[in-house]
């Protein structure tokens, strides 16, 4: 019999949408990848203790904790996994960190540059003693786009000329949908910007192996008042009594650089009535071009520049085989997988990179510079010396 590896032990803070992501993906990892270590759901953390003992219970946690800092202060506890809105992301990373605890952090990595630089330089010191953070941009794990990555990686792409990248949803495209943290600038930082358009900025730089070099940004609310919620749901949840005010922005638009000159169009939205959860990336290169829709997410598209004028033709991968990223640890070909794969398979690179000792990918230092894109465009979109009005509109 083969010995079973070593434990990772696992201490989760929140157990709401993204709690049972990572949930599923602590206990799935492990049934269907071999790794080297065994994740444990040791403990999970909440405040109102009659919802985190049922939620342990539900998501299989062996114990809980109602104070986080307790977490921090168990021995039985290798890594914190952190699934709480935006503005505890710096405090309890940095805390666990000087604890000697790994970290995995949601994304976006923070609220503010500020704390996500106090979160990089916290990683980069512990780092010295072989405790490693990283950040959940979960979506880089979807077999396709890691597949886009390696196309742009090999070539297949050549330069890289344009990037167009929408993550449209609409959960709050009716003005009677009700407030939620995800609305308020002091918990979520900032609103489809660092919640969804987080995403499309580190999806495109990872797909292309560049960076942002600048923005110019475009940024909305459109419904600036919304009824208290009476409960709350995963996205969304029940009207109540009272209104309250929407402080983050309810859609951004921008345009980008890439360091090898590319140029970019981003759109992150929740009013784009009848996209659910579109993340749709399109890549054009001087030898060919890929796009991908999250929505249709075992597919990618690829265009060969090199086909024969007579057949050429985007070709539609179903990246459903075994030599897919990811996909052969799965089902048999053809299958296909799902939203929670991703989960799953960003578990198996942490514990990979842990067991190796290695930096896991995307480190906070990543993150950090995706708060910084995220920075510019709110600058960019309150300097409006470079809007220039059409004459006669106003
Ligand atoms: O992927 C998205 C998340 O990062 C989800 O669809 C919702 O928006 C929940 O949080 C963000």
């Amino acid at each position: 019999m083969t010995p079973t590896p070593p434990p990772l032990r696992v201490g989760m803070i929140g157990y709401a949408f993204m709690g049972v992501a990572h949930s599923h993906a602590w206990r799935t990892a492990p049934r269907f990848f071999d790794l080297p270590l065994t994740p444990e759901l040791t403990v999970l953390a909440g405040r109102d203790p009659a919802a985190l003992s049922a939620a342990a219970d539900r998501l299989g946690w062996a114990g809980t904790e109602t104070d986080w800092h307790r977490v921090l202060e168990r021995t039985d506890v290798d890594l914190v996994d952190i699934c709480t809105p935006g503005d505890t992301h710096a405090e309890i990373a940095i805390a666990a960190l000087e604890a000697g605890k790994h970290v995995l952090c949601e994304k976006p990595l923070a609220n503010s540059v500020a704390e996500a630089e106090a979160m990089a330089a916290a990683a980069e010191r512990a780092a010295a003693s072989g405790v490693r953070a990283m950040v959940g941009f979960t979506y880089r794990r979807v077999p396709a786009v890691t597949l886009a990555r390696k196309l742009v990686a090999d070539g297949r792409l050549g330069t890289i000329r344009h990037v167009r990248a929408q993550y449209l949803q609409d959960w709050i495209a009716d003005p009677a949908a009700p407030m939620s943290w995800r609305l308020q600038k002091d918990k979520a930082g900032s609103g489809a910007l660092g919640d969804i358009g987080a995403h499309i900025v580190d999806l495109t730089q990872f797909i292309t192996g560049q960076r942002l070099t600048g923005v110019s940004a475009l940024l909305e609310t459109f419904v600036k008042k919304r009824p208290l919620p009476a409960s709350t749901g995963t996205l969304g949840g029940v009207a109540g009594e009272g209104m309250g005010e929407v402080t983050v922005d309810d859609a951004a638009v921008f345009l980008g650089r890439f360091t090898e000159g590319a140029l970019a169009t981003f759109e992150a939205t929740r009013f784009a009535l009848g996209r659910k959860n579109a993340i749709r990336i399109e890549v054009n290169g001087s030898a060919g071009s890929l796009a991908f829709d999250f929505e249709d997410m075992n597919v990618l598209h690829f265009y060969d520049g090199a086909d024969p004028a007579e057949t050429a033709g985007f070709r539609r991968i179903v990246v459903t085989e075994p030599e897919h990223p990811y996909v052969g640890a799965w089902w048999p070909a053809g299958h296909g997988l799902g939203y929670e794969h991703g989960f799953t398979h960003q578990v198996v690179d942490l514990v990979a990179a842990l067991a190796a000792g290695e930096q896991p990918t995307p480190s906070f230092a990543d993150g950090l510079q995706v708060q910084r894109v995220l920075d510019a465009v709110e600058r960019s979109a309150a300097d409006r010396s470079t809007w220039t009005p059409i004459e006669g509109e106003s």
